[in-house]
């Protein structure tokens, strides 16, 4: 019991001269933040970065973003906090563009796609900015979905500077019909927020969906 008390009393004598040691300062008299420069108010008019709870922060990390005396931000998700105090998408992260389905037109060109009239059967070839290529399964259908195959991989720069090319084709036994030959899509931010992209009719096709998922 005794050495119990003995304890209490050392803890709450530590605490007392820990706080009596940072609040020596004067104007600030909280308790010490490391990453915080400590002001009385936080405005334009002494922060460069953003402002939280009446602390200045450089207003450059994910957690607290912001410039110009405003109220810190949170970057999440996909985004990250740049060094003007500004969220956005990461330039370096990587992800996967996945055709997830199409629409093929219902002839090719007044002929059906296959002689004994049964469904195309479609493939889709992919090349991603940076040259990533992915090759989906082979599907039997006017509306063939995939879920595994085909995907491939740039970063978000890479993305958002290049574009991106699909064709489709039948797979035949003689000589494969092609669907579309290369057709170029250029990604934006909304895409990649918004996790995917439908395009609409190009030459053999009604309609084509993918999806970006971070990698
Ligand atoms: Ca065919």
């Amino acid at each position: 019991m005794k050495k119990i008390i003995a304890l209490v009393i050392a803890v709450t004598a530590t605490g007392c001269m820990t706080t009596n040691g940072s609040g020596g300062g004067g104007t600030g008299g909280g308790l010490g933040n490391t990453q915080g420069n400590q002001t009385a108010s936080c405005s334009a008019a002494n922060c460069a970065g953003c402002c939280s709870g009446g602390v200045c922060f450089a207003g450059n990390t994910n957690s607290t973003c912001g410039a110009g005396g405003k109220l810190c931000g949170a970057c999440y998700g996909p985004d990250v906090c740049f060094t003007d105090g500004t969220c956005g998408l990461d330039p370096a992260a990587k992800w996967i563009a996945q055709p997830v389905s199409a629409q093929i037109a219902s002839s090719n060109n007044g002929s059906s796609w296959d002689g004994d009239g049964s469904p195309p059967d479609v493939i889709v070839t992919t090349t991603c900015p940076g040259g990533s290529i992915g090759v989906t399964a082979q599907v039997e259908s006017y509306n063939p979905t995939w879920a595994q195959t085909g995907g491939c991989t740039a970063t978000a720069q890479d993305f958002l500077s290049k574009d991106l090319t699909f064709s489709l084709i039948d797979s035949d036994v003689a000589f494969d019909d092609t669907i579309t030959g290369n057709v170029t899509y250029g990604v934006t931010t909304a895409d990649l927020r918004a996790g995917g992209v439908s395009l609409g009719a190009v030459q053999g096709i009604n309609g084509i969906t993918y999806t970006f998922t971070l990698k």
